[in-house]
Formats: C-alpha cells, sequence, structure tokens
C-alpha cells in the first residue's frame, strides 16, 4: 500500500505545498536542530555523561511536522524518543538533557508547557492522552491532545482502551504512530498481522491515514487535518507515519544483529532532511551558508543547555524515594529512612 506523500525524495511536489516557504525553511532548521541535539546526545552517553539514550534520527519528520501542527493549548505526550517533538511543543533543551543524566527535575516542563513527562512505559501515555483530551472537552476548552507511540505500542493493551475510549466518547486526541519498523529488535511484519497500522483505525470508529513519515508536508497535512478535525469536535484520528531509525533502538543495543545495512542504506536514501533541502534547493530558498548557519546556532544553544545541566546540584541519594508518589508509602518511608540510617546521614 502506498503512503499519503507530498513530497518525493527528490524534493518534487506531487501536490500543492501545505507550508509557505517561511514555514518550511523554520521547519527545516527545526528537523537540523534535532538532529544536531540527537548527534550531541548519542556522543554525550559514549562518554559518559548521560545514561541509556534513545535515538530518534530519521524520525524528525514525523515528529517535528506533527507538533507543528499544534497550538501552544494543546497537549503532547510521547515516549523516550520523542525529545524532538517535546522540544517542539516548547520542552526545554536543558530539561531533556537533564532527565536523560538520570535527574528525575527534568522529567517534566516548566509550568505552561503542555507536555507529559515522556512515558517509558511502551503504550501507557496513550490513555493519559485520550483522559487530557477528554478532561479538556469537559472543562470547555477546544485543546487537542497528540500522543506519539511506536507500532511495538500498538500491540499494548493501553492502545486498545485507549483507541476505544477515544473512538466511543470522540475525544479530541490525534494518535501518531511513528511507525519506525522496529521495537527493538522485533521486525514490524512479527508485530502485528494487519497491513497497516492504520488500518487498525477501523475497530474504533475513527479515520485511519497511512503517511510517508519522512516526508515533512504530508505529515504535516495529515496532521492539522485531524488536529481540525478534534478540535471541532469531530473526534480522533489514527495516523501512522511510516518511517525508520537508523540508529540503534538505544545507545545500549546493536541494530546490525537484527536489520541489514543494505535496509539501512535503503532508508536513509530517503532521510527526512535531505528531502525538504531538495525541495528548497529546487525553490531557489536554501544556500549553504544559511545551513551551516543553524548547525552552528543549534550546537551552541544545546553546549548552553548542556552547561546548565551540568552545573545543576545533583540530588541527594535519598531523592529517588520522591518520584512516585505525591504521598510516599509507608514501605518507601521505612526503605528511605534506612538509606539515610546506613549512609550515616540520619
Ligand atoms: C510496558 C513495557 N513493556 C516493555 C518495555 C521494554 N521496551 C522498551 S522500548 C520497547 C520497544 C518499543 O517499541 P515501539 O513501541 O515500536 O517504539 P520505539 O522504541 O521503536 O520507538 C520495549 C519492549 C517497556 N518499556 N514497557
Amino acid at each position: 500500500m502506498e503512503p499519503f506523500r507530498i513530497l518525493t525524495p527528490e524534493g518534487r511536489l506531487l501536490g500543492e505545498a501545505p507550508l509557505g516557504t517561511d514555514e518550511t525553511r523554520r521547519l527545516f532548521a527545526a528537523m537540523v536542530t534535532a538532529r544536531t541535539f540527537d548527534h550531541k546526545a548519542s556522543a554525550m552517553q559514549r562518554q559518559g555523561r548521560l545514561a541509556t539514550y534513545a535515538p530518534f534520527e530519521g524520525q524528525e519528520a514525523a515528529q517535528i511536522g506533527a507538533a507543528a501542527a499544534l497550538r501552544p493549548t494543546d497537549w503532547v505526550a510521547g515516549t523516550y524518543r520523542d525529545a524532538a517533538a517535546m522540544w517542539m511543543h516548547g520542552y526545554p533543551l536543558e530539561n531533556l538533557i537533564l532527565f536523560r543524566m538520570g535527574d528525575e527535575r527534568g522529567g517534566s516542563p516548566p509550568e505552561g508547557v503542555r507536555c507529559l513527562p515522556a512515558s517509558i512505559t511502551v503504550g501507557a501515555h496513550m490513555v493519559h492522552a485520550v483522559g487530557l483530551g477528554w478532561g479538556s472537552r469537559l472543562l470547555g476548552e477546544d485543546s487537542v491532545a497528540l500522543t506519539y507511540f511506536g507500532e511495538g505500542a500498538t500491540s499494548e493493551g493501553d492502545f486498545h482502551e485507549a483507541m476505544n475510549f477515544a473512538g466511543v466518547s470522540r475525544a479530541p486526541v490525534v494518535f501518531l504512530c511513528e511507525n519506525n519498523q522496529y521495537a527493538i529488535s522485533m521486525p514490524r511484519r512479527r508485530q502485528t498481522a494487519a497491513e497497516t497500522i492504520a488500518a487498525k483505525a477501523d475497530g474504533y470508529g475513527m479515520p485511519g491515514r497511512f503517511v510517508d513519515g519522512n516526508d515533512l508536508f504530508a505529515v504535516y497535512a495529515a496532521t492539522a487535518e485531524a488536529v481540525d478535525r478534534a478540535r471541532r469536535g469531530d473526534g480522533p484520528t489514527l495516523i501512522e507515519a511510516n518511517t525508520y531509525r537508523t540508529g540503534p533502538h538505544t545507545t545500549t543495543d546493536d541494530p546490525l544483529r537484527y536489520r541489514p545495512q543494505d535496509e539501512v542504506d535503503a532508508w536513509r536514501a530517503c532521510d527526512p532532511i535531505d528531502r525538504v533541502r531538495r525541495y528548497l534547493q529546487s525553490i531557489d530558498d536554501w544556500e549553504e551558508g544559511w545551513e551551516r548557519g543553524i548547525e552552528e546556532d543549534a550546537a551552541a544553544e544545546i553546549e548552553e543547555a548542556v552547561a546548565a545541566a551540568e552545573a545543576t546540584d545533583p540530588l541527594g541519594p535519598d531523592e529517588v524515594f520522591g518520584g512516585m508518589f505525591a504521598e510516599p508509602t509507608a514501605a518507601l518511608v521505612e526503605q528511605r529512612a534506612m538509606l539515610l540510617r546506613d549512609l550515616g546521614e540520619a
């Protein structure tokens, strides 16, 4: 089945561009900045400055293109791999880095940024996104919740519960599946017998769109349409952004053990950033110096965020007990006291 596509890998338009030149250049710059962050974070992990890192290289159009269709009053609920989407929705780089250093204080955005903490539990946040969308409706707001997840998450019970409740309640939610072809080492063909992830929408009474996830324009257009539909009160949409992660699942795995290099190379030829660059070149709106400037600005902005994160006073060892419950359980109170006693601090 052919995905919905507006821009070919060669950067040729197949239909009308959904974005003007200035906005296209802005989103191109966002994708370049996101990739600069991704490479920096992978390097920092290798230097022992970050814990495990889940790279998103190859998925920039899916994350940035969808987030660009939102208003600041809308909600984003994503995963450990959705740093670019969260940043696009206002989550500070410093917090993204701090969280990946293992510091819970980076796990939430500042007041007013409508992003949930990244979900490490596969699929759990989709249910929360439906609650946010439905709750907004009950409050009389017109906010929409956009939830990002991988194709592996569609095999979780939470996917069914979220999709079912959203369908029945017509909650203003956009389900954005970044089908990056693998759930760790599990290939897409063994994840589900369905022809597409998008086809699953049928069973929940909502539209499903199968979209070229490496096409910024297609992802943006499909998401903007789904967001409009949700905001009007016409209910949720499932979008499958067909894409590929060119890096490992996380910095702990070796993808060559489960996928061939020629497959990676074939997907690299469909790179989402190259595609928009080719398009901008074709309309004479790209200069090498401009792109270098974006990279340099991005690197400087990221360095500043890294410096701020690394200058943060480390958490005390007992702070690990504070992250889960508003009111700690009796067992946690006891364990915390034991730890402090053992450390000679009580
Ligand atoms: C409920 C749950 N089960 C298992 C895991 C371990 N795990 C972490 S990532 C992952 C694969 C998820 O794949 P997918 O949903 O396709 O997203 P991707 O990592 O490819 O972005 C698994 C099984 C988990 N974090 N949570």
